[in-house]
């Protein structure tokens, strides 16, 4: 059987990383993307070394719609033959409430998560359409089933990728192009080192006193998502911790 291609988005760290390795022990081709190219670039390494694999690398911010643009319309066709697309590079800024938020993480929230995933869907999925298949995993969240204090506008963002999702699957599903979203609940990764800018210490008392999902419990669910058969899509996972059972209930021993 011919390798298959998938294309990750922030490759770099988390989820998105743990995802490229699983994919390319599975034998998947992949291009992956991030802001940071050194990374990006000795993951490229690792992944041709350990999995022999074909890798490309792109430094790619996914909310500069014309590097998006750029980027994907200038790969060789033969990477345009894309299988899978992971909509995963995303983040949260901040954890306060309406009236004391930044607009500048507002702005990097929703022109990541919302904008950035569109400008990537919209320059795959035509390639998708012509070659008709082709499968769209959307990284969503418990914050997008449910809003809790201080999240406002993560939720939001969050809950726009649901509803892109839903919507991308049916304008996509005449054209044989599958759409899925899988919605971790905590996920210890950089994320929380990024949600509070830095203060690592803050990010680790998230996880005080339970068991949080790993990237690679993420990316395992991911990959099993890629490889249901054709004639069948799992649409959507909520994939929890044991220890959480919504987006504020969490079993802690402490
Ligand atoms: P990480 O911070 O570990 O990874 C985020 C990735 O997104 C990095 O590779 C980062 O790369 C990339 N990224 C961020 N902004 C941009 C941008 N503008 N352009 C391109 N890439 C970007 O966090 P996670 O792995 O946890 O997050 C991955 C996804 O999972 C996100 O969509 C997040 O919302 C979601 N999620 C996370 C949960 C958690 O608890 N961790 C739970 C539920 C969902 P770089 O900085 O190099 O550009
Ligand atoms: C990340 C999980 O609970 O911080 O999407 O929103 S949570």
């Amino acid at each position: 059987m011919p390798s298959r291609t998938a294309f990750i988005t922030g490759a770099s760290s988390g989820i998105g990383q743990a995802a490229a390795h699983q994919f390319a022990a599975a034998g998947f081709d992949l291009i992956i993307s991030a802001r940071r190219k050194p990374r990006i670039d000795e993951l490229s390494r690792l992944l041709v070394e350990q999995y022999g694999v074909e890798v490309v690398a792109l430094e790619l911010d996914v909310r500069d719609q014309v590097a998006v643009q750029k980027s994907i319309g200038s790969l060789p066709k033969r990477w345009q033959a894309i299988d899978v697309l992971i909509n995963n590079a995303g983040l949260s800024r901040g954890l306060v409430t309406i009236d004391e938020g930044l607009i500048s993480d507002w702005d990097e929230m929703i022109d990541t998560n919302v904008k950035g995933l569109l400008y990537v869907s919209r320059a795959v999925t035509p390639l998708m359409v012509n070659n008709q298949a082709g499968h769209i995993i959307n990284i969503g969240s418990i914050a997008g089933h449910e809003v809790y204090a201080n999240g406002a506008v993560y939720c939001a963002s969050k809950h726009a990728v649901a509803a892109l999702t839903k919507g991308m699957r049916i304008d996509l599903c005449q054209h044989g192009v599958k759409v899925s979203t899988i919605d971790p609940g905590l996920v210890n990764t950089e994320f929380g080192n990024v949600r509070f800018h830095g203060d690592q210490q803050r990010a680790d008392s998230t996880y005080n006193g339970m068991t949080p999902l790993s990237a690679d419990d993420v990316a395992a669910t991911i990959l099993y998502m890629a490889q249901v058969p054709a004639h069948v899509n799992l649409a959507e996972v909520l994939l929890l911790p044991t220890d959480q059972a919504a987006a504020t209930v969490v079993k802690r021993d402490n």
